[in-house]
Protein backbone atom coordinates (compact mmCIF):
# COMPACT_ATOMS: atom_id res chain seq x y z
CA UNK A 1 0.00 0.00 0.00
CA UNK A 2 1.49 2.93 -1.45
CA UNK A 3 0.75 6.73 -0.50
CA UNK A 4 -0.53 8.50 -3.32
CA UNK A 5 -2.12 11.87 -1.95
CA UNK A 6 -1.54 14.18 0.86
CA UNK A 7 -4.23 16.60 1.57
CA UNK A 8 -4.24 19.60 4.28
CA UNK A 9 -7.17 20.93 5.31
CA UNK A 10 -8.28 24.25 7.73
CA UNK A 11 -11.13 24.07 9.70
CA UNK A 12 -12.17 26.38 12.83
CA UNK A 13 -14.23 25.01 16.02
CA UNK A 14 -15.66 27.59 17.65
CA UNK A 15 -15.84 26.85 21.39
CA UNK A 16 -19.66 26.52 22.66
CA UNK A 17 -20.16 29.46 25.24
CA UNK A 18 -16.87 30.67 24.73
CA UNK A 19 -14.22 31.49 25.42
CA UNK A 20 -12.60 28.33 27.53
CA UNK A 21 -10.02 29.67 30.01
CA UNK A 22 -6.45 28.51 31.51
CA UNK A 23 -4.39 30.56 33.62
CA UNK A 24 -2.86 31.57 30.30
CA UNK A 25 -4.84 31.14 27.22
CA UNK A 26 -8.49 32.54 26.54
CA UNK A 27 -10.00 31.10 23.35
CA UNK A 28 -12.92 31.39 21.46
CA UNK A 29 -12.68 29.05 18.40
CA UNK A 30 -9.91 26.52 17.62
CA UNK A 31 -7.70 26.71 14.72
CA UNK A 32 -7.65 22.71 13.59
CA UNK A 33 -5.62 21.14 11.08
CA UNK A 34 -6.97 17.83 8.83
CA UNK A 35 -4.93 15.88 6.94
CA UNK A 36 -6.25 12.85 4.15
CA UNK A 37 -4.31 10.11 3.36
CA UNK A 38 -5.27 8.81 -0.41
CA UNK A 39 -3.32 5.18 -1.10
CA UNK A 40 -2.98 2.90 -4.56
CA UNK A 41 -5.16 0.55 -2.69
CA UNK A 42 -8.23 3.61 -2.46
CA UNK A 43 -7.62 3.67 1.05
CA UNK A 44 -8.37 6.60 2.95
CA UNK A 45 -6.98 7.69 5.89
CA UNK A 46 -7.39 10.65 8.42
CA UNK A 47 -5.62 12.70 10.99
CA UNK A 48 -6.03 16.10 12.75
CA UNK A 49 -3.77 17.94 15.31
CA UNK A 50 -5.85 20.88 17.18
CA UNK A 51 -3.42 23.04 19.68
CA UNK A 52 -5.82 24.94 22.04
CA UNK A 53 -4.78 28.68 20.94
CA UNK A 54 -1.26 29.71 20.67
CA UNK A 55 -0.13 30.11 24.12
CA UNK A 56 -1.09 26.86 26.02
CA UNK A 57 1.59 24.54 24.25
CA UNK A 58 4.87 25.29 22.05
CA UNK A 59 2.67 24.34 19.08
CA UNK A 60 1.19 26.89 16.30
CA UNK A 61 -1.69 25.70 14.31
CA UNK A 62 -0.40 27.38 10.99
CA UNK A 63 3.02 26.03 11.81
CA UNK A 64 1.36 22.63 11.89
CA UNK A 65 0.10 23.08 8.26
CA UNK A 66 3.54 24.71 6.96
CA UNK A 67 5.44 21.62 8.84
CA UNK A 68 2.59 19.32 6.87
CA UNK A 69 3.44 20.82 3.47
CA UNK A 70 7.29 20.97 3.78
CA UNK A 71 7.37 17.12 4.70
CA UNK A 72 4.62 16.11 2.28
CA UNK A 73 6.72 15.62 -1.12
CA UNK A 74 9.00 13.29 0.58
CA UNK A 75 6.03 11.32 1.96
CA UNK A 76 4.21 10.99 -1.43
CA UNK A 77 5.50 7.19 -2.81
CA UNK A 78 6.17 5.88 0.62
CA UNK A 79 5.63 2.23 1.05
CA UNK A 80 2.84 2.35 4.13
CA UNK A 81 3.83 -0.87 6.43
CA UNK A 82 4.33 0.26 10.25
CA UNK A 83 4.16 3.58 11.59
CA UNK A 84 7.03 3.49 13.22
CA UNK A 85 8.63 3.49 9.73
CA UNK A 86 6.51 6.66 8.80
CA UNK A 87 7.91 8.07 11.92
CA UNK A 88 11.66 7.31 10.98
CA UNK A 89 10.62 8.52 7.32
CA UNK A 90 9.07 11.82 8.93
CA UNK A 91 12.26 12.36 11.53
CA UNK A 92 14.30 12.28 7.77
CA UNK A 93 11.85 15.39 6.63
CA UNK A 94 11.72 17.68 9.40
CA UNK A 95 13.75 17.96 13.07
CA UNK A 96 10.86 17.89 15.66
CA UNK A 97 7.35 19.04 15.31
CA UNK A 98 5.76 16.45 16.75
CA UNK A 99 2.30 17.83 16.54
CA UNK A 100 2.38 18.17 12.93
CA UNK A 101 3.91 15.08 12.48
CA UNK A 102 0.72 13.54 14.78
CA UNK A 103 -1.62 13.91 12.41
CA UNK A 104 0.06 11.61 9.65
CA UNK A 105 0.43 9.28 12.15
CA UNK A 106 -3.08 9.66 13.63
CA UNK A 107 -4.06 8.94 9.68
CA UNK A 108 -1.62 6.57 8.75
CA UNK A 109 -3.29 4.18 12.01
CA UNK A 110 -6.82 4.53 10.54
CA UNK A 111 -4.90 3.30 7.04
CA UNK A 112 -3.43 -0.14 8.67
CA UNK A 113 -6.50 -0.44 10.49
CA UNK A 114 -8.89 -0.38 7.64
CA UNK A 115 -6.43 -2.24 5.54
CA UNK A 116 -6.00 -5.39 8.03
CA UNK A 117 -9.85 -4.75 9.06
CA UNK A 118 -9.21 -3.94 12.65
CA UNK A 119 -10.26 -0.98 14.66
CA UNK A 120 -7.10 1.07 15.93
CA UNK A 121 -6.93 0.10 19.57
CA UNK A 122 -6.14 -3.40 18.35
CA UNK A 123 -3.06 -1.90 16.37
CA UNK A 124 -1.73 -0.77 19.85
CA UNK A 125 -1.91 -3.75 21.87
CA UNK A 126 -5.79 -4.62 22.24
CA UNK A 127 -8.78 -2.52 24.23
CA UNK A 128 -8.54 -3.78 27.86
CA UNK A 129 -12.14 -2.28 27.99
CA UNK A 130 -15.41 -1.62 26.12
CA UNK A 131 -15.65 2.28 27.69
CA UNK A 132 -13.08 4.38 28.88
CA UNK A 133 -13.53 6.45 31.91
CA UNK A 134 -13.60 10.47 30.88
CA UNK A 135 -12.93 13.65 33.10
CA UNK A 136 -14.40 17.09 32.67
CA UNK A 137 -12.16 20.09 32.84
CA UNK A 138 -13.60 23.88 33.60
CA UNK A 139 -12.70 26.55 32.96
CA UNK A 140 -11.46 29.26 35.37
CA UNK A 141 -13.96 30.64 37.36
CA UNK A 142 -15.49 32.16 39.80
CA UNK A 143 -15.30 29.64 43.17
CA UNK A 144 -19.32 29.42 43.56
CA UNK A 145 -19.76 28.82 40.01
CA UNK A 146 -16.84 26.32 39.63
CA UNK A 147 -18.76 24.15 42.68
CA UNK A 148 -22.28 24.03 40.59
CA UNK A 149 -20.53 22.98 37.82
CA UNK A 150 -18.85 20.40 39.81
CA UNK A 151 -22.29 19.44 40.84
CA UNK A 152 -23.56 19.36 37.48
CA UNK A 153 -20.87 16.98 36.14
CA UNK A 154 -20.92 14.77 39.16
CA UNK A 155 -25.08 14.06 38.50
CA UNK A 156 -23.71 13.30 34.39
CA UNK A 157 -21.70 10.54 35.81
CA UNK A 158 -17.94 11.84 35.49
CA UNK A 159 -15.70 10.19 37.99
CA UNK A 160 -13.13 12.35 37.49
CA UNK A 161 -12.93 16.63 37.53
CA UNK A 162 -10.01 18.58 36.61
CA UNK A 163 -10.12 22.05 38.05
CA UNK A 164 -8.34 25.42 36.24
CA UNK A 165 -6.60 27.45 38.52
CA UNK A 166 -3.94 30.07 37.88
CA UNK A 167 -3.55 33.33 36.68
CA UNK A 168 -5.58 35.17 39.40
CA UNK A 169 -4.93 35.59 43.47
CA UNK A 170 -3.45 32.32 44.66
CA UNK A 171 -6.30 33.00 47.30
CA UNK A 172 -9.53 32.55 45.04
CA UNK A 173 -7.90 28.85 43.48
CA UNK A 174 -7.66 28.20 46.87
CA UNK A 175 -11.64 28.64 47.47
CA UNK A 176 -12.70 27.60 44.35
CA UNK A 177 -10.73 24.14 45.38
CA UNK A 178 -12.28 24.12 48.52
CA UNK A 179 -16.21 25.00 47.56
CA UNK A 180 -15.78 21.86 44.79
CA UNK A 181 -14.71 20.00 47.52
CA UNK A 182 -17.50 20.80 49.74
CA UNK A 183 -19.46 20.29 47.00
CA UNK A 184 -18.34 17.05 45.52
CA UNK A 185 -16.37 15.59 48.26
CA UNK A 186 -14.02 12.42 47.63
CA UNK A 187 -17.16 11.23 44.78
CA UNK A 188 -15.30 12.57 42.21
CA UNK A 189 -11.41 12.19 41.54
CA UNK A 190 -10.26 15.89 41.50
CA UNK A 191 -7.11 17.26 39.48
CA UNK A 192 -5.63 20.84 39.31
CA UNK A 193 -4.63 22.13 36.51
CA UNK A 194 -2.47 25.63 37.00
CA UNK A 195 -1.33 25.79 33.14
CA UNK A 196 1.83 26.67 34.49
CA UNK A 197 0.52 29.36 35.95
CA UNK A 198 1.39 29.37 39.47
CA UNK A 199 4.76 30.40 41.03
CA UNK A 200 6.71 27.74 43.31
CA UNK A 201 5.41 29.74 46.15
CA UNK A 202 1.88 29.69 44.81
CA UNK A 203 1.61 25.97 44.86
CA UNK A 204 3.35 25.45 48.37
CA UNK A 205 0.51 27.76 49.51
CA UNK A 206 -2.01 25.64 47.89
CA UNK A 207 -0.61 22.49 48.97
CA UNK A 208 -0.15 23.78 52.91
CA UNK A 209 -3.68 25.03 52.91
CA UNK A 210 -5.05 22.13 51.38
CA UNK A 211 -3.47 19.32 53.40
CA UNK A 212 -7.20 17.54 53.99
CA UNK A 213 -8.50 17.65 50.16
CA UNK A 214 -6.78 14.83 48.12
CA UNK A 215 -6.04 16.41 44.99
CA UNK A 216 -3.60 15.97 41.97
CA UNK A 217 -1.73 18.87 40.85
CA UNK A 218 -1.37 19.01 37.32
CA UNK A 219 1.26 21.39 35.87
CA UNK A 220 1.50 23.58 38.44
CA UNK A 221 4.37 25.74 37.39
CA UNK A 222 6.08 26.78 34.19
CA UNK A 223 9.45 24.83 33.81
CA UNK A 224 10.22 21.28 34.83
CA UNK A 225 13.09 22.95 37.25
CA UNK A 226 10.14 24.95 39.11
CA UNK A 227 8.24 21.62 39.97
CA UNK A 228 11.61 19.91 40.86
CA UNK A 229 11.73 22.95 43.71
CA UNK A 230 8.56 22.38 45.07
CA UNK A 231 8.55 18.11 44.43
CA UNK A 232 9.94 16.86 48.30
CA UNK A 233 7.77 19.80 50.10
CA UNK A 234 4.41 19.73 48.92
CA UNK A 235 1.98 16.53 50.42
CA UNK A 236 -0.15 16.43 46.83
CA UNK A 237 0.90 14.16 44.18
CA UNK A 238 2.18 15.59 41.00
CA UNK A 239 1.57 14.98 37.32
CA UNK A 240 3.49 16.97 34.31
CA UNK A 241 1.18 17.67 31.77
CA UNK A 242 2.78 20.87 29.39
CA UNK A 243 6.09 19.76 29.99
CA UNK A 244 6.70 16.66 28.66
CA UNK A 245 7.12 17.18 24.90
CA UNK A 246 9.21 14.38 23.92
CA UNK A 247 9.73 10.75 24.98
CA UNK A 248 13.12 11.64 26.23
CA UNK A 249 11.54 14.13 28.56
CA UNK A 250 8.73 10.98 30.12
CA UNK A 251 12.41 9.32 30.77
CA UNK A 252 13.72 12.14 32.75
CA UNK A 253 10.88 12.67 34.64
CA UNK A 254 10.03 9.30 35.60
CA UNK A 255 13.73 8.15 35.82
CA UNK A 256 14.16 11.12 38.31
CA UNK A 257 11.01 10.87 40.32
CA UNK A 258 9.97 14.24 39.23
CA UNK A 259 6.17 13.47 39.16
CA UNK A 260 3.73 10.99 40.02
CA UNK A 261 2.40 10.56 36.55
CA UNK A 262 1.32 12.52 32.98
CA UNK A 263 -2.09 14.49 31.63
CA UNK A 264 -0.45 13.39 28.21
CA UNK A 265 -2.07 14.78 24.82
CA UNK A 266 -1.52 12.32 22.21
CA UNK A 267 -0.16 15.15 19.19
CA UNK A 268 1.88 16.85 21.77
CA UNK A 269 4.45 13.50 21.63
CA UNK A 270 3.91 12.95 18.18
CA UNK A 271 0.70 10.48 17.40
CA UNK A 272 -0.48 6.63 18.54
CA UNK A 273 2.77 5.59 17.83
CA UNK A 274 5.25 7.33 20.51
CA UNK A 275 2.09 7.15 22.72
CA UNK A 276 2.09 3.66 22.77
CA UNK A 277 5.71 3.81 23.82
CA UNK A 278 4.56 6.44 26.63
CA UNK A 279 2.01 4.18 28.14
CA UNK A 280 4.74 1.18 28.32
CA UNK A 281 6.89 3.50 29.61
CA UNK A 282 4.73 4.91 32.22
CA UNK A 283 3.24 0.75 32.99
CA UNK A 284 7.09 -0.08 33.93
CA UNK A 285 6.86 2.54 35.96
CA UNK A 286 3.26 1.71 37.51
CA UNK A 287 2.43 5.71 36.46
CA UNK A 288 -0.96 6.72 35.65
CA UNK A 289 -1.80 9.01 33.01
CA UNK A 290 -4.47 10.53 30.95
CA UNK A 291 -5.03 10.25 27.11
CA UNK A 292 -6.44 13.09 26.11
CA UNK A 293 -5.73 16.22 23.29
CA UNK A 294 -5.43 19.91 23.15
CA UNK A 295 -8.49 20.11 21.73
CA UNK A 296 -9.71 18.71 18.16
CA UNK A 297 -12.91 17.11 16.23
CA UNK A 298 -14.09 13.46 16.40
CA UNK A 299 -10.52 12.33 14.43
CA UNK A 300 -8.41 13.55 17.85
CA UNK A 301 -11.70 12.06 20.07
CA UNK A 302 -11.22 8.95 18.24
CA UNK A 303 -7.48 8.58 18.50
CA UNK A 304 -7.77 9.20 22.15
CA UNK A 305 -10.22 6.53 23.00
CA UNK A 306 -8.45 3.86 21.09
CA UNK A 307 -5.30 4.54 22.90
CA UNK A 308 -6.87 5.22 26.40
CA UNK A 309 -8.81 1.79 25.83
CA UNK A 310 -5.32 -0.24 25.73
CA UNK A 311 -4.21 1.01 29.14
CA UNK A 312 -4.31 -0.76 32.22
CA UNK A 313 -7.95 0.27 33.53
CA UNK A 314 -6.03 1.36 37.21
CA UNK A 315 -2.91 3.30 35.13
CA UNK A 316 -5.75 4.76 32.99
CA UNK A 317 -6.50 8.41 34.09
CA UNK A 318 -8.93 9.13 31.62
CA UNK A 319 -9.60 10.11 28.64
CA UNK A 320 -10.70 14.10 27.80
CA UNK A 321 -12.58 15.10 25.05
CA UNK A 322 -13.52 18.59 23.34
CA UNK A 323 -16.86 17.45 22.45
CA UNK A 324 -18.71 18.60 24.86
CA UNK A 325 -17.81 22.14 23.82
CA UNK A 326 -18.15 21.52 20.38
CA UNK A 327 -21.09 21.85 18.49
CA UNK A 328 -22.01 19.10 15.86
CA UNK A 329 -19.36 15.80 14.60
CA UNK A 330 -17.39 15.15 11.89
CA UNK A 331 -19.21 11.78 11.48
CA UNK A 332 -22.76 12.69 12.98
CA UNK A 333 -23.41 8.59 13.34
CA UNK A 334 -20.36 7.53 14.62
CA UNK A 335 -18.96 10.19 16.19
CA UNK A 336 -17.66 10.12 19.55
CA UNK A 337 -19.92 10.95 22.53
CA UNK A 338 -19.68 11.21 26.23
CA UNK A 339 -22.21 9.18 28.31
CA UNK A 340 -22.32 9.12 31.77
CA UNK A 341 -19.10 10.36 32.33
CA UNK A 342 -17.90 7.28 29.70
CA UNK A 343 -17.03 6.90 26.30
CA UNK A 344 -17.26 3.31 24.30
CA UNK A 345 -14.66 2.15 22.06
CA UNK A 346 -14.85 2.51 18.52
CA UNK A 347 -15.41 -1.02 17.22
CA UNK A 348 -15.26 -0.29 13.13
CA UNK A 349 -11.81 -0.72 11.15
CA UNK A 350 -9.20 2.06 11.36
CA UNK A 351 -10.65 5.08 13.66
CA UNK A 352 -14.10 4.05 13.14
CA UNK A 353 -15.23 7.09 12.29
CA UNK A 354 -15.84 8.65 8.65
CA UNK A 355 -15.72 12.34 8.78
CA UNK A 356 -17.88 14.18 6.20
CA UNK A 357 -15.52 15.98 3.71
CA UNK A 358 -17.82 18.67 2.94
CA UNK A 359 -17.57 20.31 6.65
CA UNK A 360 -13.63 20.97 5.72
CA UNK A 361 -14.40 22.72 2.20
CA UNK A 362 -11.87 22.68 -0.23
CA UNK A 363 -8.15 21.64 0.99
CA UNK A 364 -5.85 24.09 1.49
CA UNK A 365 -3.11 22.54 -0.15
CA UNK A 366 -2.89 19.25 -1.98
CA UNK A 367 0.05 16.78 -2.59
CA UNK A 368 0.48 13.66 -4.93
C1 LIG B 1 -8.12 19.74 29.98
N1 LIG B 1 -7.34 19.68 28.79
C2 LIG B 1 -7.15 18.30 28.40
C3 LIG B 1 -8.08 20.45 27.74
C4 LIG B 1 -7.36 21.71 27.43
O1 LIG B 1 -6.80 21.62 26.17
C5 LIG B 1 -6.28 21.80 28.45
C6 LIG B 1 -6.00 20.40 28.80
C7 LIG B 1 -5.10 20.25 29.98
O2 LIG B 1 -5.17 19.27 30.73
O3 LIG B 1 -4.24 21.09 30.19
MG1 LIG C 1 -3.35 19.91 31.85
Amino acid sequence: MKLTELHIYQHDLPVLNGPYTMARAHVYALDTTIVKLVTDTGLVGWGETCPIGPTYAEAHAPGARAALGGMAPGLIGQEITHPLAIHRAMDGLLNGHNYAKAAVDIAIHDLLGKRYKVPVHDLLGGAMTDRVSSYYATGVGEPDAIARLAKEKQAEGYPRLQIKVGGRDVAIDIETIRKVWEAVGPSMRLVIDGNRGWTTRDALRVSRECPDIPFIMEQPCNTIEEIATIRAQVGHAIYLDENTVDLATIIRAAGQGLCDGFGMKVTRIGGLQPMSVFRDICAARSMPHTCDDAWGGDIIAAACTHIGATVEPHLCEGVWLAAPYIDGHYDETNGIRIRDGHIAIPTGPGLGIEPDESIFGAPMASFG
